[in-house]
């Protein structure tokens, strides 16, 4: 599991930091800061929380926790607004590691991946849950007869497409959203020895799938990167000469992409050429908003005078579009790593879960709020879990959104009342759980968003909202 960046013997997990910047809007800077953060020692023994998701008042967060002879799946349904736990689920379905790396809410649903040992060897197995965290469904796959292990989840909205291991190799599956049925299966061996994918996303721009992971050659690990068409055909192997792993990735409104990983982060355009390497800094969740890059990240461990290697401190690094870091939030006092899985974001903070360690060997789980928008004024209409499935929405009266592509992202004019109020724009990410609709002939990534809606197309909202005429 040490690929998963859980276990004591991880060897690095860098943190993604999320950036965020309304560049097509009149910027003011915003200085991000941890708007609340929550420590869980669940057991006496190693607890990790590895990925967050964000639905309507919620933050989800799932991981493993200690149990009588290995982990055992755990769920967390918390307060978006303070982080309060509302509620826990936990399943424990093997005597073995039972972990859970990765989430995504799509279609009023959260999907979560991850792995147990109930055939006597590791499995994949896919949750879905309600919003209230009843269980829906739990489907496993297990393609070998030694380690497999599902790590990361996306989806167009229509599909989910899950990275993982199946041996030595690299596993994604194509799934139906809608009843997890298999579609497609691609098994890729990047090298002859153990290899890790760690992380899968959509690059909107060109609705490839890129994988990220590492392999092995004369027992050192180096990035590695794949990218796949959404039937999961080969497009393109990029092997970056970056010693470590690469483990989250996310792109910005033209097509580049940010790939932030053990030994260093870098930029590289949409067909995988290297646009810059920088190793001075490492992130294992990347996340990409409005002309900034967001990386989470733990630095490497701290060796003490003793000898004895304790674990880093924890870091929101924040980078421009040309890898300049512009920030580095300190994210507590707390010494820990962050596993891969996704950060959740709701358009103003970011969710990060990783682990902590509350003594010699016992860590619990850790999960942060980091606002890195200012607070969106009163006035904004929010609209949430929005489904766009045409080019026209109606959202209640009296509200319309016109919406229309363009290369950088969703265009949403808005109108009320019959009166046109401005323009939105909605930047694609990484973590957009989205569905594909057609629209002048192009995919448009499409779902559900969190749109705010500013009368008069300006966020500093010098607009009343209007009222019912
Ligand atoms: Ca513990
Ligand atoms: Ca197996």
């Amino acid at each position: 599991m040490e690929d998963a960046g859980c276990s004591r013997k991880c060897v690095i997990i860098a943190s993604l930091a999320l950036v965020v910047t309304c560049t097509w809007l009149a910027a003011a800077q915003f200085t991000p800061s941890v708007r609340w953060f929550v420590t869980e020692d669940v057991s006496d023994g190693w607890d990790a929380g590895f990925a967050a998701c964000v639905s309507g008042d919620y933050v989800y967060v799932v991981g493993y926790s200690s149990a009588e002879g290995g982990k055992e799946f755990r769920v967390e349904m918390r307060d978006r607004a303070s982080g309060d736990l509302v509620r826990a689920w936990i399943l424990n379905p093997s005597e073995g590691r039972d972990m859970l790396g990765d989430c995504l809410v799509a279609g009023g649903r959260l999907y979560v991946v991850g792995t147990d040992e109930r055939p006597g060897n590791p499995e994949w197995v896919i949750l879905v849950f309600d919003l209230d965290l009843n269980l829906l469904a739990n489907v496993t796959s297990n393609p070998t007869d030694e380690m497999d292990q599902a790590l990361s989840v996306t989806s167009d909205g229509e599909y989910l497409y899950i990275a993982g291991s199946a041996s030595t190799r690299w596993r994604i599956e194509k799934r139906r959203l809608e009843d997890l049925s298999l579609v497609e299966v691609r098994t890729l061996e990047p090298g002859e020895h153990p290899t890790y994918i760690r992380s899968i996303a959509i690059n909107p721009a060109t609705s490839e799938l890129w994988g990220v992971g590492m392999t092995i050659a004369e027992s050192r690990a180096s990035w590695y990167i794949v990218i796949l068409d959404r039937d999961l055909e080969r497009v393109r192997m990029v092997a970056p000469g970056i010693e470590g792993a690469a483990s989250s990735v996310a792109f910005d409104e033209e097509g580049y992409a940010y790939v932030v990983g053990e030994g260093a982060v870098a930029k590289f355009d949409e067909q995988g050429e290297v646009i810059k390497v920088d190793r001075r800094y490492n992130g294992t969740k990347a996340l990409y908003w409005g002309g900034h890059l967001y990386a989470a990240s733990a630095t490497a461990p701290v060796i003490t005078g003793e000898g004895r290697r304790i674990l880093p401190r924890l870091r929101l690094l924040v980078f421009d579009k040309n890898l300049s870091q512009v920030e580095e939030i300190a994210l507590g006092e707390e010494r820990g790593y962050f596993p891969v899985g996704k950060m959740g974001f709701d358009g103003e903070s970011l969710y990060i879960a990783g682990l902590y360690e509350a003594s010699e060997g016992n860590a619990g789980w850790i999960i942060f709020s980091v606002a890195i928008a200012p607070p969106r004024a009163a006035c904004p209409w929010r609209i949430e879990d929005m489904k766009i499935a045409s080019t026209r929405v109606t959202f209640g009266e009296p509200l319309e959104i016109e919406v229309s592509l363009s290369r950088s992202g969703l265009l949403l004019t808005v109108t009320a009342f019959n009166r046109e109020l401005g323009e939105e724009f909605v930047l694609f990410n990484s973590t957009a759980e989205s569905k594909v609709v057609k629209v002048a002939g192009r995919g448009l990534p499409a779902g559900n968003y969190t749109i705010t809606a500013y009368p008069g197309g300006r966020p500093e909202c010098g607009f009343k909202p209007l009222e019912v005429e």
